[in-house]
């Protein structure tokens, strides 16, 4: 094993407090959003917050995301109307009640008109094993633990630049290695919508768990 010496951050104890004030601030204020404005997005912030999605820890450091923009409104239409499909199933047959009950308060439905209003999707694929220079197979581990913690960088990442974001699972999904052109080795993870609201946007009017019932101190 090599080693380089590691570069990390110090800050002052008084600096760390206003440092995670600020953060948690912002960072509680995000919600998912629903309806979609169709202003373009600047093309630099995707590509940083991609940056620092891609810098995610992993299992074996097999780094088994693969992020798929898709800006082109063909190819958003093409995958509305898959997912569109895909939602009418779900909702008509294949959900039980107990989930269709689940999903009462967020409100949705099979309708998906934020796939071609958002200006920008982000297909998340998980690569289920890697392929080296002679063409064998690699493992990958953790793969879904890592993605989720891609994702999450990417969710916050995107957040702290003044984007939206909602996170949608089509189910299933196997619409996008067609559409989109990857090779079955690549699960399909998510479908980050990206933009702006609405400027009447609204959400539901759900609350997060207070902070005791998930956070135990020993
Ligand atoms: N995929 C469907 C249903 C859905 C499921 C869950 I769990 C949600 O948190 C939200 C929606 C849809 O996108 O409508």
């Amino acid at each position: 094993m090599e080693e380089i010496a590691l570069r990390f951050n110090r800050f002052t104890e008084d600096d760390m407090q206003k440092r995670a004030k600020s953060f948690r601030a912002h960072m509680v204020e995000r919600r998912t959003v629903r309806a979609f404005d169709e202003r373009p997005i600047p093309p630099s912030v995707l590509d940083d917050a991609l940056q620092v999605a891609a810098s995610a820890p992993s299992g074996a450091n097999r780094q088994p995301w693969r992020f798929v923009v898709i800006e082109d409104p063909n190819l958003k239409r093409r995958i509305r109307s898959a997912a569109e499909k895909e939602e009418r199933e779900f909702y008509s047959t294949r959900a039980p009640d107990e989930w269709l009950e689940a999903l009462e308060p967020l409100g949705t439905d099979e309708n998906k008109p934020f796939l071609t209003e958002a200006p920008a999707l982000i297909a998340i694929f998980l690569e289920r094993f890697g392929i080296d220079s002679d063409g064998n197979r690699v493992k990958n581990y953790y793969m879904t633990e890592s993605v989720g913690i891609a994702t999450g960088f990417l969710i916050s990442a995107l957040h702290h630049a003044g984007l939206a974001t909602l996170t949608h699972t089509p189910s299933p999904m196997r619409f996008l290695n067609e559409i989109l052109d990857r090779p079955t080795r690549e699960r399909p993870y998510l479908l980050l919508v990206v933009g702006y609201p609405k400027n009447d946007a609204t959400v539901p009017a759900i609350e997060r768990l207070p902070i005791e019932t998930v956070v135990t101190h020993l």
